[in-house]
């Protein structure tokens, strides 16, 4: 490994598989996608768009889950090997912090990350029926506490990064609208509590084609000597609708608004079957990877035409060096 991953985990039971020896691309997809199908649970209609996280011998992660009745919920889960999910059938019912927290009304596009000594999820959250960013933290993805939603509406796609920054905690968002949002660009806030943000940075606009219309933080950012390394969606509208890609980029280790690189095209768009026909065609949406800090290696967890959950791979050193030769700002 040429690039170092700092603060990183060994997660020596990543789920994994070799890159196929025709393939030239530097992502490849697990051969048994999807590993999460849409009725997965009795009362799913679909599962996607979920996170991830290496959690005791295992894996624990907070999913979407859209109901029958086309509900959108957050639903908690364990793995022993990331590829085999135990769902839990019941929605997470949030314990609020104060009773001014609004009772919840939908979720969706959950992220987890570990700070200090708990897991916190920020995920699309309703406040009066519109969408911002909800804050909540579990220890053992059983109990979960709810804290007051980071922004006001209209926001979506909050990624925590996993530690402070200059002494901030620090959030990406996307500032969005009501409905389909045919605009975004990725802002970052800080916080010195992880309650009240401010000091609001710009951190990059749509570019090219493939992410024309909108883009937005995946995963949960890597800590690399390089830099900040960030998975992102970029949506392209085309005369049938939206497509949804993506990419990645290297943030600036200290001012993480500040972008070193970035790829000049996706790295994953929606081509096969799973990733172009469900609910809604051509979606390919990441929100979660597991990095083992040993060996660079990355599986990422993706929903697919906003229906089931895929998984594909890469390595750091990989993406670094595309990102060294395909890199446009
Ligand atoms: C976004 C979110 C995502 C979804 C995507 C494509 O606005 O709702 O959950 O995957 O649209 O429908």
């Amino acid at each position: 490994m040429n690039v170092k991953i700092i603060n990183g985990t060994s997660i020596p039971n990543l789920p994994w598989q070799e890159k196929p020896a025709d393939c030239t691309d530097v992502i490849w997809r697990y051969a048994d996608n999807p590993v999460i199908g849409r009725n997965h649970l009795a009362m799913s209609n679909s599962i996607f768009n979920s996170a991830v996280v290496p959690f005791a011998d295992g894996f624990a992660g907070v999913f979407r889950v859209d109901d029958k009745a086309r509900n959108m919920e957050l639903h908690a889960g364990f793995s022993k090997d990331g590829i085999n999910w135990d769902i839990s059938p019941e929605r997470i019912e949030f314990i609020r912090e104060n009773d001014e927290i609004q009772p919840f009304q939908y979720g969706y596009d959950p992220r987890v990350c570990f700070i200090g000594d708990r897991y916190y999820v920020t995920w699309c959250n309703a406040l009066d029926w519109k969408p911002t960013i909800g804050m909540a933290y579990t220890f053992d993805f059983r109990t979960f506490y709810q804290t007051e939603n980071a922004f006001l509406p209209f926001n979506r796609n909050g990624v925590l990064f996993p530690r402070k920054i200059g002494g901030s905690y620090m959030m990406l968002s996307r500032p969005s609208d009501s409905g389909h949002t045919p605009f975004g660009d990725i802002f970052l806030s800080q916080s010195h509590d992880l309650t009240y943000w401010g000091k609001h940075r710009h951190v990059m606009a749509p570019a090219m084609p493939w992410e024309s219309t909108k883009i937005g933080a995946g995963p949960v950012p890597i800590e690399t000597e390089r830099g900040w390394l960030l998975f992102y969606h970029g949506v392209l509208t085309s005369c049938n609708g939206f497509v949804y890609s993506f990419s990645a980029a290297l943030l600036d280790p200290e001012k993480p608004w500040k972008v070193l690189k970035r790829g000049r095209e996706y790295l994953l768009s929606p081509q096969l079957p799973y990733e172009c026909v469900g609910d809604v065609p051509n979606v390919t949406f990441p929100c979660a990877c597991l990095t083992d800090a040993d060996t660079g290696r990355i599986a990422i967890y993706y929903g697919c035409a906003d229906t089931c959950t895929a998984l594909c791979f890469t390595i750091v050193d990989d993406v670094i060096a595309w990102l060294d030769t395909h890199s446009q700002i």
